[in-house]
């Protein structure tokens, strides 16, 4: 068997964010997330994975971070992070994120699989863990759900 591959569009209720973010898992393991958003603010967004696929409600109904191991929340090289934890992406001048991300937690299959579960972008950026608000520990202080969107199975082969 191929690489597993997953698929997320990534769209804004109100906002005009947009995406489109690609899963490939390698034999060792590790996932490779990758693609491109735009719509956003210059700077940092925090960029999770949260734990439902259901977006009844836009983003907020997606849950909180996919967290199978009851962690607290974490940035991706951090031991004490959720699985969902992939950190924040950088959106430039104008207002695209090129992502690229490699991680060792999020999986395809199994327990840790992200597989019709949620991408969520945020408005501000994840101070992963480390920026001593009450929401730190949870949610990295990372605002508002401006896009969001369910990760499908790609391809198998
Ligand atoms: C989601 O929650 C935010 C913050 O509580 C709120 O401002 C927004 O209107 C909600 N969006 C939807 C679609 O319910
Ligand atoms: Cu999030
Ligand atoms: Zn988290």
């Amino acid at each position: 068997m191929g690489a597993l591959k997953a698929v997320v569009l990534i769209a804004g209720g109100d906002s005009n964010v947009r995406g489109t973010i690609q899963f490939v898992q390698d034999s060792n393991g590790a996932t490779h997330v990758n693609g491109r958003i735009s719509g956003l603010s210059p700077g940092l967004h925090g960029f999770h994975i949260h734990a439902l696929g259901d977006t009844t409600n836009g983003c907020n109904s997606t849950g909180p971070h996919f967290n199978p191991l009851k962690k607290d929340h974490g940035s991706p090289g951090d031991s004490e992070r959720h699985v969902g934890d992939l950190g924040n992406i950088y959106a430039g001048p104008d207002g695209v994120a090129e992502v690229s991300i490699s991680d060792r937690l999020i999986s395809l299959k199994g327990p840790h699989s992200v597989i019709g579960r949620a991408v969520v972008v945020h408005a501000d950026p994840d101070d992963l863990g480390k920026g001593g608000h009450e929401l730190s520990k949870t949610t990295g202080n990372a605002g508002a759900r401006i896009g969001c969107g369910i990760i499908g199975i790609q391809s198998s082969v």
